[in-house]
């Protein structure tokens, strides 16, 4: 496939399935990612109005197992049949929402209709610590239907095509979980830009440009601020663009922000590096507050964390940076190489603004093939 891919490709006849009973199980695990160049505001069937990066986690991520089995003839092949368990409990709320999903995904997915479905799945990370599971919950699921499809059609064989499918699919599940079909691959871009070949708005892709040895297991340490439920959801977040008075210049931003992130992963630059990635949570975050009704995300703490980790840079000229999320916790970044001082400053001056001290150490994979 190339770059010219369409929705249409994704589409697939249950004419190949076979009449047999078929059941099985397919089981997939997924990292949970934090964007560097952050996907805020979209268009149409969630498409993304700029292009974004992100770093992949390796610790926190989600794992699905799903087991299926062909309906009887008499059944019905144009409901979906699921049952959902999240962390060993039967969760009603999660299984409407995955129904509604697949629902959804009837009209092009019509084998979907064809099996009983029961779904497992279960974080690595504890769900109290205000920690977005959408894109590592979606990108398993959607790699758990594409194994499916790939069992009962015998389609996806070519491993490009069927990454691409599974991060179509979990785009259409949440945005971000485009980024996260990818485990062993430390950056991802997802959204059309001419500064990265064959990109899409449509799926992920693997970052495809060089990487300076500094960026190699990145760290990240997850500074737990809030561990409550976030005060407006992502698709709210995403509809308030719509409306913002800075929408289109952000956008334009973005694209320059990535630009200049293109140059300083390559050269290892970790000076502009810094300066896009805090701008780009800043921005963020100055984007809900301008937003009618305006909201602020950041906790007292968060604010305090920041001052002190560019106090932390300035002083003692490690070059530590942060990132944030659509929350008030805060994504601590450095190299691998300055971890102990890192982790001890971390430990010394910011688990007291951490809720109950609470913080997760995280690292981007090592670079293998998918
Ligand atoms: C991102 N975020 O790029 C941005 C930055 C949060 C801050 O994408 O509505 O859960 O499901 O497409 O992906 C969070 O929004 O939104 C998000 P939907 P999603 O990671």
């Amino acid at each position: 496939m190339n770059f010219s891919v369409t929705d249409n490709d994704f589409f697939k006849e249950t004419s190949l399935l076979s009449k047999e009973e078929k059941k099985g199980t397919v089981i997939h695990k997924s990292p949970s990612n934090i964007a560097l160049i952050k996907y805020w505001g979209k268009h149409g069937v969630q498409l993304p109005n700029n292009p974004s990066l992100s770093f992949t986690l390796t610790n926190a991520f989600t794992e699905t197992k799903l087991h299926y089995q062909t309906k009887a003839e008499n059944e019905s092949k144009s409901e979906i049949s699921l049952e959902f368990w999240f962390e060993n409990k039967k969760n009603e709320k999660f299984e409407q929402k995955i129904h509604k999903f697949l629902e959804s995904l009837l009209p092009t997915q019509p084998f979907l209709g064809f099996v009983h479905l029961k779904i497992y799945s279960q974080n690595s990370f504890p769900h109290s610590a205000g920690i977005a599971s959408s894109a590592s919950s979606m990108a398993t699921l959607a790699l758990c239907l594409c194994d499916l499809e790939k069992q009962l059609l015998n389609t996806l064989e070519n491993k490009e095509e069927f990454y691409q499918k599974a991060s179509y699919l979990a785009r259409l599940g949440s945005g971000s979980a485009a980024r996260s079909v990818y485990s062993n691959i430390p950056i991802t871009t997802w959204g059309q830009t001419n500064a990265i070949e064959n990109t899409s708005d449509l799926y992920a892709s693997p970052y495809s440009l060089p990487i300076h040895d500094i960026f190699q297991n990145y760290q990240d340490t997850i500074l737990i601020v809030s561990a409550e439920e976030k005060s407006v959801s992502s698709r709210a977040g995403h509809a308030l663009m719509e409306t913002n008075p800075f929408a289109q210049t952000r956008y334009e931003l973005a694209h320059s922000n990535l630009q200049k992130l293109i140059t300083a992963l390559e050269k290892g630059d970790t000076k502009t590096f810094i300066e896009v990635v805090e701008n780009e949570a800043f921005v963020l975050h100055a984007l809900m507050m301008c937003s009618s009704p305006p909201f602020i995300l950041m906790e007292t703490g968060t604010l305090t964390i920041i001052k002190k980790i560019q106090k932390f840079r300035k002083d003692n000229n490690i070059p530590i940076c942060f990132t944030l999320d659509a929350g008030a916790n805060v994504h601590v970044l450095y190299p691998n190489k300055y971890k102990n001082e890192c982790l001890d400053f971390i430990e010394r001056k910011l688990k007291p603004f951490c809720f109950e001290g609470k913080y997760l150490k995280d690292q981007l994979p090592v670079n293998s093939n998918q």
